[in-house]
Order: C-alpha cells, then sequence, then structure tokens
C-alpha cells in the first residue's frame, strides 16, 4: 500500500516547476574565469553582444562583410549587433533572445535606442558583488571553467599562482596536445618536457609528467578535449599514443574523468573566425571503442551532432563508464533539447546531465539556465504523468531528489569517486 504523500497529478507541473526553480545547479562546462583570472573573464553589454553565436547571425542581415567588421572596436562591432539584430530586426533567434532575457532580469531597457546608459550599468558593477548575483539569478552554485595549460597567456597567470575559487572549479583542457601535437609538442619541450614529433621516445612520458604537474597546478575536476566530427579512435596516429599511454593513464592516476566533446567541423568559414566553426555527425564507434577499451577510466561525453544523440543513449546502456552530458552549442535551442530530453529519459533515466552552459560571457548563464528549466520541466511532468498513469505516484521528495541527481550528484559523484 502506498503511504507517501504523493503530488496529485493535476500538479505535478507546478511541482517540477517548483523544485526546479528552487534547486541550484552546478553548470559543468562554461567559458567563464573566476575573479582571479583577471582579463580573461568576459561580462557586460558590448560582451554579450559580441558573443561569437550573434556575430555569426549578424553577417546573415547586415551588408558589412567579416573582413571590415574585424576593423572595428569592440565597442562598434556592440552597436552595430545592436542596430542590426536588436532594433532593426526582432530578436527571435535563442542567442538574440538570450540578450532580451538577459537585460530583463537585470532590469535594464530591452528596447534600448543607444546602449550607453546599459554600459554605465555594467561599468558600475564590482565584480565580487556581481557575480554572486548573477550566478543566484541564473539559480546556479558553481560555474566549472576551461583552462588550457598552452595558451600563453592563461598558462603564465597559473605559474604565478592564482586564488583557486571553490565556485570555479578547473578543467584541464589539452585540445592542444591531443589534436595539434605537431604544432604544440614544441611548447612541452620549451617548459622543459622532452616531446618529439613523432611522440616516440620519452614523449609520452613526459606528456604524463606534465598533465601531472599541471593537476597539481590547476586541480582541475576532470581533463576535457574537443573532437572534430572525423574523429576516430583507435587510429595509427600520434593522438591514440596519447590517448593510451599518456592521457587516460594520468586520468586514472588521479582519478579524474575525461571529457569527450566530439563533433565539430573545424572553422568551415575562416572569415567568421571562432564563429566559423560547423558541426558534422560523428562515428559512434570511437566512443563505444573507448569505452570498451578503458573500463577504468570514467568518461563524459557530448556530441555536436543531433543526428548522433539516440545512438549516444544507446552506447551510454551499454557501458556505465559513460556520462553523457548537455545540450551543446548548436543543440542548446528548446526545439532539440526537448528532443534530446525526451530520449535520454526514456533510454537513461536520471543516469545523465541534462544541460550545461557553455557560456563565454558572465550574464549568458541567466538565460541559458532559464531556458533550461522552461524547456525541461515539462518534459520530466511528462515522465512523472506517464509513471503514475501506469501504476506508480511520485511525491515531492522523489521530484527533488530526482532534480538534484540531474543537476548535481550526477557530476559530484563522477567527478569524486575514488574507485
Ligand atoms: O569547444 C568548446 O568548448 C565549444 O563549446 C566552443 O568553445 C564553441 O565555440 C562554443 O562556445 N560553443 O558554445
Ligand atoms: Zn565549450
Amino acid at each position: 500500500m502506498n503511504t507517501r504523500p504523493s503530488i496529485a497529478i493535476e500538479s505535478t507541473d507546478a511541482v517540477v516547476e517548483d523544485v526546479l526553480a528552487t534547486t541550484s545547479f552546478i553548470d559543468i562546462h562554461t567559458h567563464l574565469f573566476s575573479p582571479s583570472l583577471g582579463s580573461l573573464g568576459l561580462w557586460g553589454i558590448d560582451e554579450l553582444l559580441t558573443y561569437h553565436y550573434l556575430e555569426a547571425e549578424l553577417f546573415r542581415f547586415s551588408p558589412v562583410t567579416p573582413e571590415h567588421y574585424w576593423t572595428l572596436t569592440k565597442t562598434q562591432r556592440a552597436d552595430l549587433v545592436w542596430k542590426t539584430l536588436f532594433v532593426e530586426n526582432t530578436p527571435l533567434s535563442e542567442a538574440a533572445r538570450g540578450v532580451i532575457a538577459v537585460l530583463s532580469a537585470l532590469k535594464l531597457d530591452t528596447d534600448a535606442k543607444s546602449l550607453d546608459p546599459l554600459r554605465d550599468y555594467f561599468r558600475s558593477q564590482k565584480l565580487v558583488e556581481y557575480i554572486p548575483h548573477v550566478f543566484h539569478l541564473a539559480g546556479i552554485t558553481h560555474a566549472v571553467m576551461t583552462n588550457d595549460p598552452l595558451d600563453p597567456e592563461e598558462a603564465g597567470m597559473w605559474k604565478r599562482g592564482i586564488e583557486l575559487d571553490p565556485h570555479f572549479p578547473a578543467v584541464m583542457r589539452i585540445d592542444r596536445i591531443l589534436n595539434q601535437w605537431s604544432a604544440h609538442h614544441g611548447a612541452l619541450s620549451a617548459q622543459g618536457y622532452a616531446a618529439e614529433a613523432d611522440g616516440g621516445g620519452a614523449s609520452m612520458k613526459e606528456v604524463r609528467r606534465f598533465l601531472a604537474d599541471w593537476v597539481v597546478r590547476m586541480k582541475p575536476v576532470y581533463m576535457a578535449v574537443s573532437l572534430e566530427d572525423t574523429f576516430n579512435f583507435p587510429e595509427d596516429d600520434v593522438r591514440t599514443k596519447l590517448f593510451r599511454d599518456a592521457v587516460l593513464p594520468t586520468c586514472r592516476e588521479f582519478h579524474l574523468p575525461m571529457s569527450l566533446m566530439i563533433g565539430v567541423r573545424r572553422l568551415i568559414n575562416p572569415a567568421l573566425r571562432l564563429a566559423g566553426d560547423g558541426a558534422g555527425r560523428a562515428d559512434m564507434r570511437a566512443v563505444q571503442n573507448i569505452a570498451l577499451e578503458f573500463p577504468d577510466n570514467r568518461f563524459l561525453i557530448s556530441m555536436l551532432s543531433r543526428e548522433n544523440q539516440h545512438e549516444l543513449c544507446v552506447i551510454a546502456r551499454k557501458f556505465r563508464n559513460l556520462l553523457p552530458f548537455g545540450c551543446w552549442w548548436f543543440l542548446n535551442n528548446p526545439s532539440i533539447v526537448e528532443e534530446m530530453t525526451r530520449e535520454r529519459l526514456e533510454m537513461l533515466g536520471t543516469s545523465f546531465i541534462p544541460q550545461h552552459s557553455d557560456a563565454r560571457i558572465l550574464e549568458q548563464v541567466i538565460y541559458k539556465w532559464r531556458n533550461t528549466r522552461r524547456t525541461v520541466g515539462p518534459i520530466l511532468a511528462q515522465s512523472y504523468k506517464l509513471l503514475a498513469a501506469d501504476g506508480r505516484s511520485v511525491t515531492r521528495d522523489d521530484i527533488q531528489r530526482d532534480v538534484n541527481r540531474l543537476f548535481r550528484s550526477n557530476f559530484e559523484n563522477w567527478i569524486q569517486r575514488a574507485d
């Protein structure tokens, strides 16, 4: 006999919405930086408007050429984006509507004719108080960073010693090692790690030493790499050697998950710079081969192509060391988030992480997490309604447990398991 105070089926939506609204999330992948990383952190209206998602959209509406656009100052670019996408046209796209949502949440004029008053507001903010305010509006407690030990500017800051901020956990991003070995093994050698062009000799041992030194310095919660849509594993190449003999052994040594974000088609239009990347369907055999070969490594997996999502759910059902996460980049639109979240709940229950923001500018977490709550709420509620119709009612505590798992403890457990 069910003695728990289950919720009435007609109040499911309201209870799910309230649980989502009153639970703070962990944002497991962003490009935000803690204040101790100074100028690397982006915030304010000019950065919001020159977000590469909006720059891509600008070039579809404005006659301005990318070549001319890049000669403009940041202020001039922001003015042009605002005029083009927000004054002369209706900001209907996900990224454009996001700026409106941020301005509205900050109680600013969403229909401003000039950006100057908005600039005054952002200029007047003190970051140390402003960040907690923005996190509160977004309903997050942590924004996990993306940190590159081979980025000259950032590496210099880490080497000089920075104060670690518990609200901004670090992640060691190793694209330059795994994807651009020929261009960057020299940088390793320059830092005193004997890395050879063909990955031979002591290279793998030296890469392990490099990674270990940076794990000690950065104290990352996981390692990460973004991989192109053509990524295969295994291949007869240096990258496979690096995965097998350096990166994944280091992850095991320090009990760190490895995040694989697969499907980018880099710079399909180089003139757009950061906005120039595209997406492509990847061969999921790479993921299943990695999961099978490395049962003692834990992986966070995000695929960039909509066409890979169902396959990812199938493979995740076969390998407990895979944790699918997020609706990444071009997928972070309600129409696709809905589809992905439904199929994940149907095939994985609550053993996945529904979303990350990928925010590059601080205030973006406000709209990206508002959208996630607005999109995922009804889908989660529908799952409970189906369960009730099939014979099991739920309590608010059940829903709270599930939301905590989806948006917090799945990640916390993944980064802390020392087995
Ligand atoms: O590689 C990544 O982490 C991607 O998220 C890229 O940074 C991309 O440019 C992006 O910002 N996507 O949202
Ligand atoms: Zn990212």
